[in-house]
C-alpha cells in the first residue's frame, strides 16, 4: 500500500486518494479531473470544510513531468480554503517512468514514429510557442503540434477553468534545483504584483531553510532558469490572473537529481510545508 518513505506507483496513489475520500467522506471528494491518451483518468481530491459553498480555492499539481516523483502534498489543511490536489498530472508518463524508463518526462502520445510524447509543460494555450520549446518530437521540450494537443493538458485545462475564478493560488511542483519560481516563463516582463510575490517568495525560502538549512533561490522562470512557454503556471496566471502562482523545483541541486533517495521524501515534504504555510500567511497579511 501507500507509504511516505518510498516512491508509490500510480495505482497506489489513486487507491490512496480513493481511501481518503471514503475515510474522510464529509471533507474529501474524489475528483476525475481529466483523462489521458492511454485512457487513464487523472484523479485528484477536493478537500473542503464547507462543501456546499464555492470557497476561495488552492490548486496543487505535481508530476506533470513523469520522472520528477514528488510525493503528494495533502497535509496541513486550512479550513478556510478549498483544496484541489492532483498528485499525478501526467499518469501515462508516470506509469511509464515506473515500468519502463525511470527518466521519462513527457506524455505518451505517439506524435512521430521515432519519438513518443510531448512536453506537457510546453503544451498549454497561453503564448504557446513563444520560446524555450522545440518543434522536434524527439526533444524533451517538444511543445506538441498545436496547443493542447495532449488529452491530459486539454482535459485538465477544462477542469481548472471550472474552478478558475475561485482560485487564489496555483502551485506546480517539479524537481529538481531548489528554486521557487514566479511567472512568467514566456517573457522577461514582470507581473504587476511582482514585488509582492517576490518578497513573499523570499520569506517562504527563509522559512524553508530554517528546518534543515536547504537553500532555495527565488525569481522568475525566464530570468532564473530559462525561457519556457506553454507551461501550466503561465496559462493559469495569464488566463485567470490567479494572485499566487509559484512553481517549486524541489530537492536536490543535482547530486541525486530526479532519483532523490526515498529517505529525503519526508524531510522535503516538511520543509516545503513550512514554506507553503509562510506563503499563505504572508499573502493574507499583504492584502
Ligand atoms: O522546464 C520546466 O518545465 C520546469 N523545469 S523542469 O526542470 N522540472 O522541467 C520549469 C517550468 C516553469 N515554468 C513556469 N512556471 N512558467
Ligand atoms: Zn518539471
Amino acid at each position: 500500500g501507500f507509504g511516505w518513505t518510498r516512491y508509490n506507483t500510480l495505482d497506489e496513489i489513486n487507491a490512496w486518494l480513493r481511501n481518503l475520500s471514503v475515510q474522510y467522506s464529509s471533507v474529501v471528494t474524489l475528483i476525475q479531473g481529466g483523462s489521458t491518451h492511454e485512457g487513464r483518468i487523472i484523479y485528484g481530491v477536493k478537500v473542503s470544510y464547507s462543501p456546499n459553498n464555492a470557497n476561495n480555492s488552492v490548486f496543487l499539481e505535481s508530476n506533470i513531468h513523469a520522472r520528477e516523483c514528488t510525493n503528494a502534498v495533502i497535509r496541513r489543511i486550512a479550513e478556510s480554503y478549498d483544496w484541489y490536489v492532483f498528485p499525478v498530472f501526467n499518469p501515462d508518463g508516470f506509469e511509464y517512468s515506473h515500468t519502463t524508463d525511470r527518466m521519462w518526462r513527457k506524455t505518451r502520445y505517439p506524435h512521430s514514429i521515432l519519438c513518443t510524447g510531448a512536453d506537457p509543460n510546453r503544451n498549454w494555450d497561453y503564448f504557446w510557442n513563444h520560446g524555450g520549446t522545440s518543434n522536434s518530437p524527439c526533444t524533451e521540450i517538444y511543445r506538441g503540434p498545436v496547443p493542447f494537443s495532449e488529452p491530459s493538458t486539454r482535459s485538465m485545462a477544462e477542469f481548472i477553468s471550472s474552478v478558475g475564478d475561485q482560485l487564489v493560488a496555483y502551485i506546480s511542483f517539479h524537481s529538481f534545483s531548489q528554486l521557487l519560481l514566479i511567472p512568467y516563463g514566456y517573457t522577461d516582463e514582470h507581473l504587476d504584483n511582482y514585488e509582492q510575490i517576490y518578497q513573499i517568495g523570499l520569506k517562504a525560502a527563509e522559512a524553508l531553510a530554517q528546518r534543515y538549512g536547504t537553500e532555495y533561490r527565488v525569481g522568475t522562470v525566464y530570468e532564473t532558469i530559462y525561457p519556457a512557454s506553454g507551461s501550466s503556471a503561465d496559462w493559469v496566471k495569464g488566463v485567470f490572473n490567479t494572485p499566487i502562482v509559484y512553481t517549486y523545483e524541489l530537492r536536490d541541486q543535482g547530486q541525486y537529481g530526479f532519483i532523490l533517495p526515498p529517505e529525503q521524501i519526508i524531510p522535503t515534504a516538511l520543509e516545503t510545508l513550512d514554506s507553503f504555510i509562510t506563503i499563505f500567511l504572508e499573502y493574507e497579511n499583504s492584502i
